[in-house]
């Protein structure tokens, strides 16, 4: 059957991110994408100035009010960048509405990169994410997010292996039974993600040549596909590895034709490869 899930993200209309990007992809991997849409921006918060912001936070009580009169279920729920404590609450609520002893809670805890919170986001933020963590069953943190919700101090890559495999394991115990960690480097040369089964206990690893540059919109590249790859029976391991390669792939276009960075990659190109590596026995 065909498989069902609510992506919770904003609509940044312009530089493709958080809806613009999850929609599209699971789409294209043959799975359903309902949208509850968090907030609309003009643009993500990345690298604009003067963007235009409006939360839908009143919509979000009726929008699943409804959908509980429907009786509908969905095989995952997906969240992305929230802009506030009241969203992090709220969707809490709809976690525990909507959460079945068989679906896949994956929550991207969006907000920072390079050792540093996004500045439109309060210091205490990474406590808000951190307890909708411990609701997941899968997370997908870079290691600053990683390193802000455990509270421990953020290095900078070249990174140690018992440095990674702590960070895993110790989100692992917030709760989730599988942690992907991305923005994993042991060189200059490497960029890739790590993932930690909690049952299966496997730890693994995927990487890709570093392509220089900060592209926008990527974490939500990754971690659509790689969810993509979950729903389509992959393991933690194997999802991880077809998200690098659509992402890799998708920075590498970008790169090549010297598009301006802030309005995401080039995901599009790579949706057919990306449906035939969730498809393949
Ligand atoms: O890509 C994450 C993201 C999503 N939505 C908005 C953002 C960002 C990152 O900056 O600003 C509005």
């Amino acid at each position: 059957m065909q498989k069902r899930v609510l992506a919770i993200h904003d609509i940044s209309c312009v530089g493709k991110c958080s809806l613009t990007v999850a929609l599209p992809i699971i789409s294209a991997a043959g799975i359903e994408c309902s949208v509850l849409p968090t907030a609309v921006l003009s643009t993500h918060t990345g690298g604009f100035t003067g963007f235009t912001y409006r939360d839908l936070n009143d919509e979000i009580e009726p929008i699943t009010a409804h959908w509980k009169t429907l009786g509908l279920a969905f095989d995952s729920v997906y969240t992305g960048f929230l802009g506030s404590y009241r969203q992090i609450d709220l969707v809490s609520k709809l976690f525990d509405d909507f959460k079945t002893k068989d679906n896949l809670i994956l929550v991207d805890p969006v907000m920072a990169d390079n050792g540093k919170l996004y500045s439109i986001f309060p210091k205490d933020f990474p406590a808000g994410m951190k307890k909708l963590c411990e609701k997941a069953d899968a997370i997908v943190p870079n290691i600053t997010e990683a390193a802000l919700m455990l509270g421990v101090e953020y290095q900078d890559y070249p990174y140690t292996k018992g440095y990674i495999e702590e960070l895993l394991k110790r989100l692992a115990a917030l709760g989730p039974k599988k942690v992907v960690l991305t923005g994993v480097a042991f060189d200059e040369i490497e960029l890739g993600a790590a993932s930690y089964d909690k049952e299966s206990g496997e730890i693994s690893y995927a990487f890709e040549k570093r392509i220089p540059g900060y592209y926008h919109g990527t974490g939500d590249v990754f971690a659509s596909a790689l969810l993509c790859g979950l729903l389509s029976g992959k393991s933690l391991a194997k999802a991880s590895r077809i998200a690098v390669d659509f992402t890799v792939g998708s920075i590498i276009r970008t790169h090549d034709a010297k598009t301006d960075i802030r309005y995401g990659v080039d995901f599009e190109n790579g949706l057919q490869k990306l449906y035939t590596e969730c498809h393949k026995l």
